[in-house]
């Protein structure tokens, strides 16, 4: 089943002419509306008629993170504030998030693209969607809620968390598909298990999971605790949410669809930059072709994957393997992302606190917990060192004020213990990671 037969197995050759257009048309695009681009383009030397289609891509600088915090808010946006109907965030690298703008062309694309995920994971119109993403600044609620009233189904605004009311609904209004993280949907598998729901009781047929990373053995839970199906979905603010690429649930373990008329995607050397063949792993970094508000040329995901043609499949848009790490040090808690250095930038507030800390994650059972170790500045630990220290008033009211600030900035809750000076590991010359990250993803 397709959403968009005629787009979704488009040969090749028509594919390329495609891309190539809008290519084309958006560089130009890009150049007169947005100075950050007319820049980029101007100190590389490259004159945007030299960009005749996507085999030219190459020649055009990155777009990265830093540069969507440089422009901080709008600054990036190619329309007019007034043609802009939705703003969205994700995780900064410091204390400002990364903006997203959305113009009605967009959230078109947008519906779209989800629209036509929701039938390759096996949903169809008329069913109902039970959406765990979560609504709000994140793209999960909302995106997958467009694109799932765009084919007709019922969506079930559930949001994430409040494990008791999701387990009531999937029983009592009976939705057939179910979108959530993966680690959530392992925990609803489990809870069922737990409480002695019976599966078979439910209508519950496909899961769409996405928003961290997984893997094959957690799919195998999921799908055995939920008796569903389960196909991945992909995707991420910068370049619309979700929905830029999505598996195919008759094609399971053989990579996910990258709905490539919108957004091109290349795979790079992590470290030069240069674009790799088809089959190896490197950076993903996508270029959207269409999008109105906030178009990005060669935007560095830091996802590493590996992209392939699959000659025998339903579609011919090219597929992502699995993501295999991230290229930076973004950590993914329960959905959400996490850059050491927004907690970083919130320790700055705390003149009793030394800047040496350490983030610790683990996954117990389903649910990933993040510890965060800190010491505090030599002369309070000179002053209150030694046994009980973590039970000193100005302890306990340190310990209490940070994890507030850290939920309150991040929305995070995170574990806060506070050490004595010169406990936590210091650099001995080589690059300190300020994260242990002790999950076991299998
Ligand atoms: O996570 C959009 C999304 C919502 C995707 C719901 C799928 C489902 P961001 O919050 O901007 O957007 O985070 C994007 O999350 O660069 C990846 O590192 C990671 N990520 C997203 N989907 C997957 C996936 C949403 N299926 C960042 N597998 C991306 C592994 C994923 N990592």
């Amino acid at each position: 089943m397709f959403y968009n037969k005629t787009i979704e197995t488009l040969p090749l050759r028509k594919l390329r002419k495609l891309q190539n257009e809008r290519l084309v048309a958006l560089v130009n695009r890009l150049y007169k509306k947005v100075p950050f681009y007319k820049k980029q383009l101007d100190e590389a030397g490259i004159k945007p008629s030299k960009i005749k289609g996507v085999k030219d891509l190459h020649k055009l600088p990155f777009t990265k993170k830093i540069d969507l915090r440089d422009n901080y808010p709008f600054d990036l946006f190619a329309v007019p504030q007034n043609q802009v109907v939705r703003i969205h965030a994700s995780s900064g690298t410091t204390g400002k998030p990364t903006v997203v703008g959305y113009n009605r062309k967009d959230l078109r694309i947008f519906d779209e693209v989800v629209a036509r995920s929701l039938v390759a994971a096996g949903a169809k119109k008329g069913m109902k969607l039970h959406n765990a993403y979560g609504y709000g600044l994140f793209t999960g609620g909302l995106g997958m809620h467009g694109g799932a009233t765009k084919l007709g189904m019922a969506v079930i605004p559930v949001s994430g968390g409040m494990t008791d009311r999701q387990l009531m609904i999937l029983q009592d209004f009976k939705p057939e598909v179910i979108c959530c993280t993966p680690s959530y949907a392992q925990t609803l598998a489990e809870e069922c298990n737990k409480r002695g729901i019976d599966t078979n009781d439910l209508a519950v047929k496909y899961a769409i999971l996405g928003a961290e990373p997984w893997t094959e053995t957690i799919r195998s839970q999921v799908e055995a605790g939920l008796n569903v199906t389960a196909t991945n979905i992909y995707g991420l603010s910068e370049i619309i949410g979700p929905g830029v690429s999505q598996e195919d649930f008759e094609e399971k373990g053989t990579g996910s669809y990258i709905w490539e008329d919108h957004f091109f995607p290349e795979v790079v050397d992590k470290d030069s930059g240069e674009p790799l063949p088809l089959g190896e792993e490197g950076v993903l970094v996508f270029t959207t072709l269409t999008k109105g508000a906030m178009p990005l040329l060669r935007y560095w995901t830091n996802d590493i994957c590996s992209l392939h043609y699959d000659k025998g499949a339903k579609r011919t848009h090219v597929k992502m393997s699995s993501i295999k790490g991230r290229a930076d040090d973004m950590l993914i808690i329960r959905g959400v992302n996490l850059f050491h250095t927004q907690v970083e930038v919130l320790l700055d507030d705390f003149p009793e606190l030394a800047p040496c800390y350490q983030l610790i994650v683990t996954r117990k059972k389903t649910m990933d917990e993040v510890k965060l170790e800190v010491e505090v500045a030599l002369e309070i630990s000179q002053e209150l060192g030694g046994r009980g220290f973590q039970k000193k008033d100005l302890i306990v009211k340190l310990t209490k004020q940070l994890s507030r600030k850290i939920k309150n900035n991040i929305g995070l809750s995170m574990q806060v213990e506070l050490k004595e000076f010169d406990q936590i590991p210091r650099s001995i010359g080589g690059k300190l990671s300020r994260i242990k990250d002790l999950r076991k993803l299998k």
